[in-house]
């Protein structure tokens, strides 16, 4: 498409086409948007942050991800929809301007861009990055197992066919390298991470048992955003801690950002619980991706106001 207007939300793309996608929407709103190259992939593409901002210098800002496992398609595809409906609501959504106001939103649409593009091309289920191992045939890390908080420990693998494999040492992803640095270099006050599927909404931590400090206010925030998220289609959420909601995971994205003093870091895991599961079919991108709104709204109105 010649603009962003007729973009088709309503199903996957390529790589090349999101990336299209982002430099359209920059060029469409030049004063508003921009794209930050933050890095690049093993495989030496583009590691692509769209910045929403109305002004300021290093203003307190919003992260969300999607895509960090590439076959999570319908993560990115609400990734591209959310850009869309950034631009769209500001300045006509009183609650989106009045966050815009004060704060920058960054979103990595495509955060594991390798991965994303094997999925279209050899293999539709590949979730690691595409960096190999060396002394092994199995290619890849699990960059949600790379993170240097509880790295290394129980819901991660030392081996490099797993698939959650963790990495030779915390960080060895340059998927997750740029992340850090950027995140260290920014006022970030809420990082969320967007996955797919099991429909939950999660926080720290991952890699041990213990509740955070801030877990009253995280939980009672999780409640909210899952009940404005389900007031849409109907669509049922759990929340907590990740250990207690999914499973115990060692060196994920959330419990370093956490680590780091950024209080309000989730983790979604997105439509649906199964049945589909990572295929979701292309009519419930939509769907998924403005109930998911509601939930991030939720959050970053939060967020604004602590
Ligand atoms: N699930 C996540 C995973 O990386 C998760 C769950 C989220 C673990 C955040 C740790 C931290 O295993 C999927 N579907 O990838
Ligand atoms: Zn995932």
């Amino acid at each position: 498409p010649q603009n962003t207007d007729s973009f088709d939300f309503a199903n996957y793309h390529t790589l090349e086409e999101i990336y299209s996608f982002q430099d359209l929407l920059v060029a469409e709103n030049p004063n508003f948007v921009s794209k930050i190259v933050i890095g690049q992939s093993y495989e030496g593409r583009p590691l692509n942050v769209l910045k929403f901002s109305t002004g300021g210098t290093n203003r307190p800002a919003v992260w969300i991800d999607t895509g960090i496992h590439s076959r999570e398609w319908v993560t990115q595809a609400s990734g591209l929809w959310f850009a869309k409906k950034i631009v769209t609501d500001f300045g006509r959504d009183p609650k989106l301007t009045a966050i815009l106001n004060q704060m920058d939103i960054f979103l990595e649409i495509v955060t594991n861009p390798d991965g994303y593009f094997f999925t279209h091309t050899n293999s539709r289920m590949w979730r690691k990055t595409r960096k190999p191992n060396p002394g092994s045939r199995c290619v890849g890390v699990d960059p949600n197992r790379n993170w240097k908080a509880g790295f290394g420990g129980p819901g991660s693998s030392g081996n490099p066919c797993s698939q959650t494999y963790r990495g030779p040492r915390a960080e060895s992803e340059s998927e997750v390298n740029s992340i850090v640095e950027f995140v260290k270099s920014h006022n970030i006050k809420a990082f969320i991470s967007i996955h797919s599927y099991s429909q939950l909404l999660m926080f720290p931590y991952g890699y041990i048992r213990s509740r955070i400090k801030d877990y009253t206010e995280l939980n009672n925030l999780a409640q909210k955003a899952v009940t404005d998220l389900a007031s849409l289609y109907g669509t049922s959420y759990k929340f907590g801690s990740i250990i207690n909601a999914i499973y115990q995971a060692s060196g994920g994205s959330i419990d370093w950002t956490y680590s780091q003093g950024i209080k309000y870091s989730y983790t979604f895991e997105l439509r649906d619980t199964g049945h589909y599961g990572f295929l979701l079919p292309a009519t419930q991108i939509i769907p998924t991706a403005q109930e998911t709104w509601l939930a991030l709204m939720t959050i970053m109105d939060h967020t604004l106001k602590n």
